[in-house]
């Protein structure tokens, strides 16, 4: 049947996303797992998933299989089968080459490809009809993320007694940036299928409203967007932020434990035990202003005003989107500048960039943000970026320094972190040594008032006002976690 005749299925809350939280894992004896993939969504969702009969609804991450759904730690997963051509065209393609880099500000510039456009409104149309064959009469449906843009109105087609749901985690650009898209209308149109969307920034929100009375007229009044109906009537549509966080205590509960504070002295130690460490940590993604860090860092070594006797860089740069050119390009840009400053002023028992190319443990992650004095977050535009909120919540002993760049999503909230613009290179050595020299005393004013802010949002309380808000209170699925 097509997607405008599904059976409605037994779930109540229903979760689509492009990924799966499992991962499938096929070892070399041929047997065959699933794996949970421990994201923070997955952990804020969990509990209602399991109170409320929760169904996830995504791609397990292997191409040109078909799986059946089944149960995962007591949540129903519902696998969508991508082909390679598929993951080539929806989502290296018009995914992560088209939406990503228009999204993020044109930092590169987007590829547009009508068949890269026509396999996104097939595969998106795949998703709206596993998801709408999953929910229950009345269900509520929350769609994730710029892959899926399509959904909520495709499912809305399908099924107009769901309650739908969306949520992007990326940033929405200003109107003169979006209108480059030549399926413009076409996208404002799939998101407006929902009854709330959801966004990180008010800027974000603000930039979708606008889009929306330039390019249909419609009136929208603070978060309220009134779609007309058929009837001469009104649909109303919520646009607000709600600004995504992390477990917080899951954090922090793993930074007190011996063995991963044993493990950050190592660090320290093997890194020759320098002043100051500071980290980057990053998906290798041109969003994330890894170049500008190193220029920065790189020009502080060259004047003089650091010495690599007593300071090393540590990054991690976790591989990302490898089979698309524009990533490939940035990891020899990047990685020819590490070079160039290790080279230049490595010794043989002081490293001056410790650049690591891989995907570490989240144990590791941990202990790398407690060896941190100074974390460095320098995007150049990011939704939120989960990283600067992990190391506050890591830093329970009230020490340590954000860098905080103003074009992620996080400065809105993280106020009192050293705020910088990443393009401003005088600007951001000047707040590199700032955050280096800083006195203990203003490092833990400014730590407590940054844990305060993360510990009062985090990622439970963040999906709890989500669902609240698209459910009116009233039909949230039981077993919120309160905080
Ligand atoms: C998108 C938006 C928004 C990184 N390397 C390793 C590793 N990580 C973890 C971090 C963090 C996550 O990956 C990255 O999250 P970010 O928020 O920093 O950035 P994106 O991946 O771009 O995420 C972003 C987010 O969605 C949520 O809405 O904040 O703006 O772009 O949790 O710790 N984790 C492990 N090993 C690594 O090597 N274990």
């Amino acid at each position: 049947p097509g997607p405008d005749s599904v059976a409605p299925g037994h779930f109540d809350l229903v979760v689509v996303s492009n990924r799966l939280p499992v991962d499938y894992e096929l070892d070399e004896d041929g047997t065959e797992s699933w794996r949970t993939s421990p994201g923070g969504l997955v952990t804020a969702l969990e509990p209602m998933m399991r109170a409320s009969d929760g169904a996830w609804v995504g791609w397990p991450g292997v191409a040109d299989r078909e799986f059946e759904p089944f149960e995962n730690d007591g949540i129903s997963i519902v696998p969508v089968r991508l082909s390679t051509e598929d993951l080539e065209l929806y989502y290296e393609g018009f995914s992560n080459d088209t939406l990503w880099p228009l999204y993020h500000d044109v930092i590169a510039s987007p590829s547009y490809h009508r068949e890269w456009w026509e396999a996104y409104v097939q595969v998106n149309r795949r998703f709206a009809t596993a998801a709408a064959a999953s929910a229950a009469p009345g269900a509520t449906v929350w769609v994730h993320d710029y892959q899926l843009q399509l959904v909520p109105r495709m499912l809305r087609d399908a099924r107009p007694d769901l309650v739908i749901g969306f949520f992007n985690h990326i940033p929405f650009p200003p109107y003169g940036i979006f209108a480059q898209l030549p399926w413009r209308k076409q996208i404002l149109d799939g998101l407006l299928g929902a009854d709330l969307i959801g966004f990180q920034r008010l800027a974000d929100a603000g930039n979708f409203s606008r889009a929306v009375r330039r390019l249909f007229g419609y009136s929208t009044r603070g978060v309220a967007v009134d779609v007309p109906s058929q009837n001469g009537q009104h649909r109303r549509v919520i646009a607000k932020h709600f600004p995504i966080s992390i477990d917080a205590e899951a954090y922090e509960e793993m930074a007190k434990r011996p063995e991963i504070q044993e493990r950050a002295r190592q660090i320290r130690e093997d890194l020759g035990n320098p002043k100051t460490i500071m980290l980057g940590v990053d998906r290798l993604d041109y969003t994330k202003g890894i170049g500008h860090r190193i220029k920065a860092f790189g020009e502080l070594l060259a004047d003089g005003t650091l010495s690599v006797e007593d300071v090393t860089l540590v990054q991690v740069a976790s591989p990302s989107r490898e089979r698309v050119a524009t990533y490939m390009q940035l990891r020899d840009e990047i990685e020819l500048a590490v070079g160039r400053v290790n080279g230049d002023y490595s010794t043989i028992s002081h490293t001056a960039i410790s650049y690591h190319h891989h995907g570490y443990p989240r144990e590791e992650m941990v202990a790398l943000y407690l060896a941190a004095d100074v974390m460095l977050v320098t995007a150049l535009r990011d939704g939120m970026n989960l990283v600067a909120k992990e190391y506050v919540a890591v830093r329970y002993d009230g020490d340590g320094v954000l860098v905080l760049s103003e074009f992620a999503g996080a400065a809105d909230e993280l106020k009192q972190a050293v705020l910088i613009n990443p393009h401003d290179i005088d600007g951001m050595k000047a707040s590199i040594m700032k955050a280096m020299t800083m006195p203990k005393r203003e490092r833990t004013r400014r730590m407590r008032a940054l844990r305060r802010k993360v510990f009062d949002n985090d990622v439970a309380t963040w999906s709890a006002a989500f669902l609240q808000t698209l459910t009116g209170g009233a039909a949230v699925p039981s077993g919120v976690p309160e905080n």
